[in-house]
């Protein structure tokens, strides 16, 4: 049932995921990076209404994803790295202003890969808070760190204000479903790396291809 499904919402497990993304030779699986990002999405929504308003734009990303995987270009869309390099040898990637491709692969990916970021960041600050941090002070430095620089002043209005009805670090703590808060740090000492891994792999691909910046 669905309630079922809710109540074994485990974050562990949603930062487990990001550890099968990576091929042995270092290339990343869009369909575990998606798996990924959808059990982040189910984390969101069990912090409250307000963030339906982020995890939407994540939700419509996955999907745009989604069916170039189950289109017929699909064997493509394998990983990052044979999806960068199919769409541009195709010309299917708006590189400088937003015309004919305007939901590419490579653009649509790129916004997940930012707000990734933001999430290292974030997670990052949890591990090493004490008692009495603030969630809503420590998402705010992430974000402004990170994905703000590619928001415009609307976006950014409207994330501040829903970081700042974010429960507090024990609320928070118990909605990752982990275990003690001792527990929480040494499962995010042990994912952190992982996604930062992730992270880095996909900059370094992007930045390659001069793809850091697309429309
Ligand atoms: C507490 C855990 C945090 C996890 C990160 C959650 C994802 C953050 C998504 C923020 C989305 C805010 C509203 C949407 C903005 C879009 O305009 C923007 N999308 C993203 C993902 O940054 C840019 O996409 P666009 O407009 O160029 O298609």
């Amino acid at each position: 049932s669905v309630a079922a499904e809710e109540q074994k919402f485990c974050l562990r497990e949603v930062l487990d995921t990001f550890k099968s993304c990576l091929s042995e030779n270092k290339e990343v699986y869009i369909e575990h990076y998606i798996a990924g990002w959808r059990g982040l999405v189910r984390f969101l929504n069990s912090l409250g209404s307000v963030f339906s308003f982020i995890s939407k734009d994540a939700v419509n990303k996955i999907q745009i994803l989604v069916n170039y995987i189950n289109g017929e270009n699909g064997s493509h869309y394998a990983t990052i790295q044979s999806m960068v390099k199919y769409e541009l040898e195709n010309g299917l990637v708006d590189l400088n202003k937003r015309g004919s491709h305007p939901e590419s692969g490579c653009r649509t990916l790129l916004r997940l890969h930012r707000a990734l970021r933001w999430l290292e960041l974030f997670l990052e600050r949890l591990r090493t808070s004490t008692e009495d941090s603030k969630t809503s002070v420590m998402c705010a430095e992430a974000y402004n760190e990170s994905l703000a620089q590619h928001h415009p002043w609307v976006v950014r209005k409207a994330a501040g204000m829903a970081f700042c009805v974010l429960p507090g670090r024990p609320t928070f703590f118990e909605v990752m479903n982990v275990g003690t808060p001792e527990q929480v740090v040494a499962m995010l000492g042990d994912a952190l790396p992982l996604i930062s891994e992730v992270y880095q792999i996909t900059e370094e691909l992007y930045s390659q291809h001069n793809l850091l910046q697309l429309p």
